[in-house]
């Protein structure tokens, strides 16, 4: 239940973290239609505060929400359904980051982005409405200040303030149905799915309850849901308590593909369910997140687009191996600064994403989703799906595995390999996916071929059976 994306078989999507409905809509038709992207996962749609107090504009306003009506500082409903519609047109889902566990933090009041008032420290919000009676209140939290304090203990993690933010109380059929209407309004412009913010500070029970009210996607089937649970074996809430609502975030995979890239050895257990990382078909999969990426939730010495070469053969390792649903990440630069927001003009409205000729973003966007080593193997996942992990191989730094008898892959840390290796894939001529078709791979009939990776930059060769020839 909940775990179909709904892009007909399809299986990455990428963060476009910030970007305006305006320029994802393009990217949907220009871009990531053409390499088979499943979907994007988009910035929070709905109203939310606009900070100056601690920070002029910085990205996190957008995790403080005023109502659900959608403005936000990414476009209008107008241009958000225009976005949905056009993406879905091509075959491109979009998928909501949902920021329902609270509103906006103690001591923000003041406007949001589509013009509602607002006044968290009366736990007012008339843009829904929601007032002082719907939220968790400190009869209901056991810590000392009211908020989250002690990951040991779930009725503070999921009762209290998470960081000031003030907290919903689920359990009440009114703020279910408000956060189900706001779902539903969704559903009905075209949405597929939902990641859900902050899960871990939420009852599974009530997002069962919120869920029981959700519609069916026009198209047929339950919407798709990822819940947002960082659980790295240290504290009370557990991935397993949400694998029945849908797929969960797990945030051991950031670590053990950073461990395991740094030191290819580790790639041998870097699935360990020993270590309770979650069940494959459960397990929603990145190498880095929007909050881990630059200290926020989770952080902590994980690989990013700070060091290209390391992250093009982590996202590519993740896309082809055979664990868990694989969201991408798309980022902006910000230096050393963790709050700053997106790229902007002077008066804070968020530049275009600029496409130079040679396919690379401009105006401070990274876009490692198009990257070479990342963009092309969204077609190799969509190849290999459904297929075992087979010819194994872990050796001098190198390390390659078949995809059943559909897809073979292999990488190199010091950017060289020269290998002949038995890929169990039917013999013929193959297009390296990497290089768009500048290299060639023959198999022989017994299945052997000659792997030459000879690119320091994007060490990876992967092919698969039907692809590009
Ligand atoms: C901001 C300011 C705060 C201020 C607050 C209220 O930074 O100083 O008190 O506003 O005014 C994001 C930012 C926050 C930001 C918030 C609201 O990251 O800095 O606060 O937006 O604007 C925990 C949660 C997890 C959460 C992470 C960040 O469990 O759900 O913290 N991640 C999601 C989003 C974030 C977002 C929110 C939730 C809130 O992805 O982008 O916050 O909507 C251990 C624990 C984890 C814990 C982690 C960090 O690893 O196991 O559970 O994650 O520590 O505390
Ligand atoms: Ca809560």
């Amino acid at each position: 239940q909940y775990t179909d994306p709904h892009c007909n078989g399809k299986q990455v999507i990428v963060h476009l973290f910030e970007w305006k409905w305006t320029d994802i809509a393009l990217e949907c038709e220009r871009f990531l239609a053409k390499k088979g992207f499943c979907g994007v996962q988009v910035s929070p749609v709905n109203e939310h505060a606009m900070v100056t107090k601690d920070y002029p504009r910085p990205w996190w306003e957008r995790y403080q929400p005023v109502s659900y009506k959608l403005t936000s500082r990414s476009g209008i409903e107008a241009e958000f359904v225009d976005m949905v519609q056009r993406c879905k047109k091509v075959g491109v889902r979009v998928f909501v980051d949902a920021v329902v566990n609270h509103m906006a933090g103690l001591g923000r009041t003041g406007t949001g982005t589509a013009g509602s008032t607002f006044n968290s420290d009366n736990y007012d919000f008339p843009g829904v409405p929601f007032s002082r009676q719907h939220f968790n209140m400190r009869d209901r939290c056991p810590s000392h200040d009211g908020n989250v304090n002690n990951y040991g203990d779930p009725n503070n993690v999921r009762n209290c303030h998470l960081v000031g933010l003030t907290d919903l109380d689920q359990s009440q059929d009114y703020v279910q149905n408000m956060i189900a209407a706001f779902f539903n309004h969704l559903i009905d412009i075209g949405v597929a799915g939902f990641r859900i913010d902050a899960a871990k500070h939420m009852w599974p029970k009530d997002i069962t309850a919120i869920q029981n009210k959700v519609k069916d996607l026009p198209e047929g089937g339950r919407p798709f849901f990822y819940h947002e649970v960082i659980d790295q074996n240290d504290g009370a809430i557990k991935t397993t308590e949400y694998t029945a609502l849908g797929y969960v975030t797990e945030f051991r995979y950031c670590q053990k593909i950073a461990w395991g890239i740094r030191n290819f050895g580790d790639l041998n257990n870097v699935v360990d369910y020993g270590w309770h990382m979650t069940q494959s078909s459960h397990a929603f999969i990145f190498v880095d997140n929007h909050d881990n990426q630059r200290g926020h939730g989770g952080g902590g010495n994980l690989i990013t687009h700070k060091s290209p070469k390391d992250y093009k053969m982590a996202v590519a390792f993740t896309l082809a191996y055979d664990y868990g649903f694989t969201r991408v990440m798309s980022s902006y630069e910000f230096g050393d600064d963790s709050s700053l927001g997106p790229p902007h003009n002077a008066d804070f409205t968020t530049k275009d994403v600029l496409i130079n000729s040679d396919g690379s973003c401009g105006n401070g966007w990274i876009c490692e989703h198009r990257w070479r080593a990342i963009a092309n193997m969204a077609a190799f996942r969509n190849a290999v799906a459904g297929t075992d992990k087979r010819k194994w191989r872990n050796e001098n730094d190198q390390v390659s595995f078949a995809r059943g008898n559909k897809g073979f892959f292999a990488m190199a840390k010091s950017g060289h390999m020269d290998a002949t290796l038995d890929t169990g894939l039917p013999a013929g001529v193959y297009c390296d996916l990497i290089t768009d078709c500048a290299q060639k791979i023959t198999v022989d009939g017994s299945g052997s071929a000659h792997i030459v990776i000879n690119n320091n930059n994007d060490p990876i060769i992967a092919f698969v059976v039907g692809g590009p020839t």
